[in-house]
């Protein structure tokens, strides 16, 4: 596989890099922090995105390695921004099969010297799906570092409900295609306005991703939404430019 080979080479020649997308209080539009999004960027092909081959890292075990470098790579950039602004990392189900991730952000934290309360770990339910007893100890253990811990794409999945009562999450991200039919659609409203409530009322903050118009923002506004993500606030953004815009904040 020809994108494989590539795929192995990426990291040895730094081909790889992590962009930066900034998370904003809703009402006091204060930066919270920023998502670290991973980039490849190919001699041939250019910019190449992980919907295309995160799923080859995973399916290589080469996400155990790139894993660790994003954990790594994001904390220590992190650790450059003006605190308390934190970052938030996607792991895949894959870092958790042979208990690589615990150690992974072990040594993430301790190398950048971040502030474990700045760091959020991105899981999504597939996760939860797959492994229920190991992973809960592992999130348990990693949650005991003090890290804290979103569930992201939150509704497009199955048993949403069933893992929010069995792992207490910090955040919850609302998957962007609920946010997207706000534009249009009563229902999208209603549906957010219950995940919402059903999440304050279990001490979580809620994330909505995917806000593109101010029509959107306004909705999210009127049913309590905490924070935002969107391409109508930011776009993911190279390391300097996620440095200088958290700097330049109050
Ligand atoms: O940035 P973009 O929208 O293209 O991301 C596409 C998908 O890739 C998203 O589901 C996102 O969560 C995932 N992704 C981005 N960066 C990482 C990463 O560092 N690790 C993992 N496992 N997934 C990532
Ligand atoms: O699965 P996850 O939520 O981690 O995916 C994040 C992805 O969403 C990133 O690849 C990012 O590029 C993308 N994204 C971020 N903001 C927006 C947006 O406003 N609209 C759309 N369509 N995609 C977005
Ligand atoms: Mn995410
Ligand atoms: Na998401």
């Amino acid at each position: 596989h020809s994108l494989e080979g590539a795929l192995r080479q990426a990291a040895a020649a730094e081909e790889f890099a992590l962009h930066y997308q900034p998370v904003f209080d809703l009402r006091s539009r204060r930066l919270m922090g920023f998502e670290a999004l991973l980039r490849w960027s190919h001699p041939g092909r250019g910019v190449v995105s992980p919907a295309e081959f995160v799923p080859l890292l995973e399916q290589t075990g080469l996400i155990l390695p790139v894993g660790a470098w994003v954990l790594r790579t994001a904390c220590r950039e992190a650790a450059r921004w003006p605190a308390p602004v934190g970052v938030a990392v996607n792991l895949s189900p894959a870092q958790f099969r042979r208990g690589e991730v615990l150690q992974a952000v072990r040594s993430a934290l301790a190398e950048s010297g971040l502030a474990p309360g700045r760091l959020t770990l991105e899981i999504t339910e597939g996760l939860l799906l797959e492994h229920t007893e190991a992973v809960l100890t592992t999130l348990e253990a990693l949650h005991a570092l003090g890290v804290e811990i979103a569930l992201d794409d939150f509704g497009s999945g199955y048993s949403s409900l069933a893992y929010l009562w069995r792992f207490r999450f910090d955040t919850l991200k609302i998957d962007r295609a609920f946010v997207r039919e706000l534009r249009r659609d009563g229902k999208a409203a209603a549906i957010i306005e219950s995940i919402i409530g059903l999440g304050h009322s279990l001490d979580l903050r809620i994330t909505a991703e995917g806000v593109e118009t101010e029509e959107q923002l306004t909705a999210l506004s009127g049913v309590g939404c905490d924070e935002v993500q969107g391409y109508l606030l930011g776009r993911p953004m190279p390391a300097a430019e996620a440095t200088r815009l958290a700097e330049a904040m109050p």
